[in-house]
């Protein structure tokens, strides 16, 4: 009797407490969020899964043309067959009640992918691009200093980032499965922060200001809003070492899963020196998270045209494949010039293809447990 006692309330612990993380750091999170969390660590075992961001609202046809909205494609499905198994989307221009994101993107069609994309078993991962509270018209491109502590010492500025997080929390909100329960998603907020092109960049806040504003995002979703099917996802970019990495980490209370981003850019001319950092970042990666218990993965990456016809298995899969990471993402498919995974006919589709069919290399149809 007390042996079932105690472990009844070893259980509750595990559930309820919060600091395990065999659970969400949110001590409230659904059971369906609960249970995304954990096929995720299982997968882990079974190989890495394959994302892309915008994979499913356009993409170029075989004569580089663009398709946009088109039901059910995906350049990834034309080449291989199969979606991918994460699938990203961004929720730049919520702020301002816009009809589509800030890459044109109908916020109805991206609630429809989602939907679609948990229906079939797969990982929804959300970024936000999201425009100055301290001043509207000001992209998050624009490298304005300060607007972290503007927006906490500025009772103006705070209720505008406020009313722009109502939005975002309506929006996810609205995001439910057949049976009326809501999706649980990947929330990857204020991304590549070690960089200094954002307003939240490294150059434009101090440490605690990053921190701030990440703790204060996510306590408005959870406990102002009560959403609780979110996944925190921290996502640097480049980083030289564990204290770069976690210089501006909000806590293990605050993040489920880490990550980061990083681009190979000057191919073929830089290949080695790619790997090498794309090898010392994923060691590193994976040592922070064996210390903290955390997921983690390549939230973005890419070589832009992939211009390298053996990219993926030569490059990107002869570097990761003996790590842990629950997934990496490749950009979007957006223009002739700027696409990162290849539609049909293009050069490195026949590698895209053998990289597909490699067993550790999870697509949609290999991670059907996430529903
Ligand atoms: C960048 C480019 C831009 C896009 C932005 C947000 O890397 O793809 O064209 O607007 O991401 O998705």
């Amino acid at each position: 009797m007390y042996k079932r006692l105690f472990f009844l309330i070893g259980t509750l612990t595990i559930h309820f407490s919060g600091i395990s993380q065999s659970a969400p750091i949110d001590a409230k999170a659904t059971l369906a969020t609960r249970h995304l969390y954990q096929q995720l660590w299982k997968l882990r075992q079974k190989g890495i899964m394959f994302g892309q961001q915008d994979a499913l609202a356009y993409g170029l046809n075989a004569d580089k043309t663009r398709w946009i909205g088109d039901a059910n494609r995906s350049d990834v499905k034309t080449v291989t067959g199969d979606f991918p198994a994460v699938i990203g989307y961004d929720l730049g221009k919520i702020e301002f009640d816009s009809v589509r994101n800030l890459d044109g993107v109908p916020f109805s069609k991206i609630r429809q992918d989602i939907q679609n994309t948990h229906q079939r078993g797969g990982l929804n991962t959300i970024s936000w691009h999201l425009n100055n509270p301290t001043d509207p018209n000001k992209t998050s491109w624009d490298k304005a200093d300060s607007t972290i502590a503007k927006i906490f010492s500025d009772p103006k500025a705070l209720q505008t980032y406020n009313s722009w997080l109502d939005k975002v929390a309506n929006f996810l909100a609205s995001l439910k499965d057949t049976k009326g329960q809501p999706i649980p998603v990947l929330f990857r907020p204020f991304h590549e922060h070690t960089g200094s092109w954002f307003w939240w960049g490294a150059g434009f806040c101090s440490p605690e200001q990053y921190k701030k504003i990440w703790r204060y995002t996510v306590s408005y979703l959870k406990d102002t809003k009560g959403l609780h099917h979110l996944l925190y996802a921290y996502s640097t970019d480049r980083f030289e070492s564990q204290a770069h990495y976690l210089e501006r980490y909000p806590g293990d209370d605050m993040v489920d899963l880490i990550g980061f981003d990083y681009y190979h850019r000057d191919a073929p001319k830089s290949n080695d020196e790619f790997k090498k950092q794309l090898s010392r970042m994923v060691h590193t990666l994976e040592e922070i998270a064996d210390k903290k218990h955390k997921l983690t993965a390549i939230t973005e990456m890419g070589l832009e045209q992939i211009t390298v016809d053996n990219w993926w298995t030569s490059i990107v899969w002869e570097t990761i494949k003996d790590s842990h990471l629950s997934y990496m993402l490749v950009w979007r498919n957006g223009r002739p010039d700027h696409f990162y995974s290849p539609y049909q006919g293009h050069t490195s589709a026949p590698d895209f293809i053998k990289f597909y069919n490699l067993p550790q290399t999870l697509f949609s149809k290999d991670v059907k447990v996430l529903k």
